[in-house]
């Protein structure tokens, strides 16, 4: 078959079934074309995407801004590897240095690859900066958290379908529950070798869990008070999706001025990816100072695509959208809306129990047991009605749309999603 072939929906899936690992789920929708906030199916059919590729297309599908961009620079050079220096790489660090507050950047793929980067430097800071006997550094991570795929992220996921049968793991990770100052506490007295704090200022896998007010900021003052690194994985949070550039930027005063430079959490080390580059192309980064960067050397951490000149390019043409375009402050607006539209439907459906998240990171909780196959059968219900989202768990469906909306095309899915819902009986 010639890859120009068009192809139906049914062969498409059938080819990913009979060739492919079968490592995901999908939602039975083949799609061939995007453009803003919309996505086309090979049949031509159009949906409101509500998912937004897990919050990497922030800037809407195929943004021209983007993708003109990345054209630009891979005829003019893609990859150099970082044996040799690029024209692209030190102006991309600087402007997103600049944009995040922090000294130096480590360029990266994908957020596992920047998770894991975040965790060898805190781990090295441990022994040369801390003073932890060698192999003796732990890092407490949270219950229920999602930070990749990598044989050590797993190692401390609590998830068995993540994790069964992926051993032997990584050791140096403790667990403490989510939204818990007293548990971190306990974790940080009991244990003198504790060198980070990893952690989802909202957990998204775990169900678009929102911390209370003030979590972050007294998980950042703990962190202070034991001299270990407060380490936020912003991989989804991050790039205004949560109506602020960053969620670790709370209630201060950036939603239009994007960043007032005094959030209300710093972190010691920021982890980016996803929308880093509107969904184009594989990019993430790590941030920190340089008390803490400078301990990587020549040699001690890489990557051969991380830095490349595409992913340079991409990155600041995503990020100068983000800015151009208010997307933190059009979440902000759009989530606000997207919440109160849905609680005042809520109340007249035994179906949702409620709608929680922040900016246009939003789940509803369906009425159900994880078992059931409801979230699922609404998300095929959406998806016929023309609206794409998926279920997390058995009964929570993720509403996550791209950031370019408009207030009227959010009211149009409001009302496709509470219609959808009103054909469900309990
Ligand atoms: C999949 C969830 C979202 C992340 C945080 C690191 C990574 C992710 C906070 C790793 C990735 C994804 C990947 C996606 C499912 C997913 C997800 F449902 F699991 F929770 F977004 F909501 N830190 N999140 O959320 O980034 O290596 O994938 O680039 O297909 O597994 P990655």
């Amino acid at each position: 078959m010639s890859v120009l072939e068009k192809i139906t929906s049914k062969d498409a899936i059938a080819l990913e079934e009979k060739h492919g690992a079968h490592n995901y789920h999908p939602l039975p929708v083949v799609l061939s074309r995007g453009e803003g906030v919309f996505v086309w199916d090979v049949e031509g059919k159009k949906y409101y995407d509500f998912l937004s590729a897990y919050s990497a297309v922030n800037q809407g599908h195929c943004h021209p801004t983007i993708v003109n961009a990345m054209i630009d620079q891979a005829r003019k050079l893609s990859l150099t590897s970082r044996a040799f220096y690029n024209d692209m790489l030190g102006k991309y660090e600087k402007y997103v240095t600049e944009t995040f507050h922090f000294d130096k950047l480590l360029p990266m793929n994908t957020g596992a690859e920047a998770v894991e980067t975040a965790l060898k430097i805190c781990r090295k800071w441990a022994y040369e900066k801390k003073g932890i006997a060698e192999n003796a550094a732990e890092i407490i991570v949270c219950e229920n958290n999602f930070h990749g795929r990598t044989t050590t992220i797993i190692s401390f996921s609590n998830d068995p379908v993540a994790r069964k049968n992926f051993g032997p793991y990584t050791d140096g990770f403790i667990k403490i529950e989510y939204d818990n100052l007293m548990a971190l506490e306990e974790a940080l007295k009991t244990n003198e070798n504790v060198s980070g704090f990893l952690v989802e200022p909202i957990q998204g896998e775990a169900g678009v869990y929102v911390p209370s007010e003030g979590y972050l900021k007294g998980a950042k003052a703990l962190c202070e008070k034991y001299n270990v690194l407060f380490i936020a994985d912003e991989v989804q949070t991050g790039i205004a999706r949560t109506g602020r550039l960053l969620a670790t930027c709370g209630n201060c005063s950036c939603v239009d001025k994007h960043c007032s430079g005094e959030p209300e959490v710093k972190p010691d080390i920021l982890i980016l990816g996803k929308a880093l580059s509107g969904g184009a192309y594989p990019v993430s980064a790590v941030l920190a100072n340089d008390a803490i960067m400078n301990v990587i050397r020549p040699g001690n951490h890489g990557s051969t695509f991380g830095g490349n000149p595409i992913a340079a390019a991409v990155g600041m043409a995503a990020l100068g959208v983000v800015k151009e375009e208010k997307l933190a402050e059009n979440a902000y607006v759009l989530g606000e809306i997207f919440r109160k539209e849905l609680n005042e439907f809520i109340p007249t459906c035994d179906l949702v129990k409620s709608v929680r998240g922040k900016g246009l990171l939003n789940a509803i909780l369906i009425n159900d047991t994880e078992e059931s196959s409801t979230a699922w059968d609404i998300c095929m219900a959406l998806k016929e009605n023309g609206l794409l989202a998926k279920p997390t768990h058995g009964n929570i469906i993720r509403f996550a749309p791209p950031l370019v909306m408009t207030k009227a095309e959010l009211l149009d899915c409001v009302s496709i999603i509470i219609r959808t819902l009103q054909t469900f009986k309990q």
